[in-house]
């Protein structure tokens, strides 16, 4: 198995500086040997190119978005290159930059897939349209574009048919979802995993419940869309968008166990380390590690 990383160094969906460093300071933490110590072949195909925009700039489109014109090309660049790893049997890795990128990778993974399954793994619920989103931040809308909700052109982006099946979207650990996004998030057939399911079940029932829905709905492959906000705040200080009452490192590891060992799991999406916020490489070390992790866990598939 091939493992591709993408790079997708933007901060254009979380207007805070620094989400667009996190590949290169992943890169420079040697990221790609790392990896290469499971044995696995990693490839390192650099990153999606993303525009240089001024703040000033940021409303330029006539869009509720900002950046607008920036995630529209950066996400349908991504999914093709999603698309072309997968279509080459190869396992892509995305590497952010904020969470927008989640659209161009899972538009890839659902075009290439006839059924796709989604595990998003997040504190906040990225589930606002232009609409009803308060920030205007489209890091906090990718899940509810891929579901079919918000502007025509995200939710098309790319090819056709990419749009999600609701009863194959699983969101875990969400903990900070705004009012709106809340109502709308009720009125799918999302499954959503937070405190109280977490607690009442454990993680590792939880994820074997996921599959066992995944089978049950002839789901052919699932995506993983990790945000390390996920891990609780005091835990990850390299993240734009902290929150308390989180989850921990071992927590995560159990997720990605869990999921990987099904050998279901096809794509992954890694984001949301800032460099620019962390403190002592702590973020940082914990991104190598989680990724060391995740590559011995595919290695182990084959
Ligand atoms: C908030 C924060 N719900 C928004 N979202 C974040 O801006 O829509 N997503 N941080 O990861
Ligand atoms: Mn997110
Ligand atoms: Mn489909
Ligand atoms: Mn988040």
């Amino acid at each position: 198995m091939n493992v591709n990383l993408i790079g997708v160094p933007t901060n254009h969906g979380c207007d805070r500086n620094g989400a667009q460093y996190g590949p290169k300071k992943l890169r420079e933490a040697n990221i790609v040997n790392i990896m290469k110590k499971s044995e696995l072949s990693i490839y390192d195909m650099g990153d999606i190119y993303v525009e240089d925009i001024r703040e000033k700039d940021k409303f330029l489109s006539d869009k509720n978005i900002k950046y607008y014109n920036s995630i529209y090309n950066v996400n349908l660049n991504l999914a093709h290159m999603v698309y072309t790893s997968l279509n080459n049997k190869d396992f892509p890795i995305i590497i952010g930059g904020d969470h927008s990128i989640a659209l161009g990778s899972i538009s890839g993974a659902s075009s290439y897939f006839k059924n796709l399954g989604v595990v998003w793994i997040d504190a906040h619920g990225d589930f606002n349209t232009e609409v009803i989103s308060e920030s205007k931040n489209s890091h906090g809308m990718p899940l509810a574009f891929l579901c079919g909700y918000g502007d025509e052109r995200l939710v098309n982006l790319y090819r056709h048919k990419t749009k999600l099946h609701e009863e194959n979207v699983f969101h875990i650990g969400g903990r900070d979802i705004d009012i709106e996004e809340r109502k709308l998030l009720d009125n799918t057939k999302v499954s959503m995993y937070d405190k109280t399911k977490i607690n009442k079940l454990g993680i590792e029932k939880i994820i074997h419940e996921i599959i066992e829905k995944c089978k049950k709905q002839n789901v052919d492959a699932i995506h993983i869309s990790l945000d390390i906000d996920f891990m609780d705040k005091d835990i990850v200080k390299g993240t734009g968008t902290r929150v308390s009452d989180g989850y921990s490192i071992e927590d995560t590891k159990l997720i990605l166990k869990e999921l990987i060992n099904s050998g279901l799991v096809k794509s992954m999406d890694f984001v949301e380390f800032n460099p620019i916020l962390d403190e002592n490489d702590e973020t940082l070390n914990i991104c190598t590690n989680l990724l060391e992790y995740t590559s011995n866990l595919i290695k182990k598939l084959k």
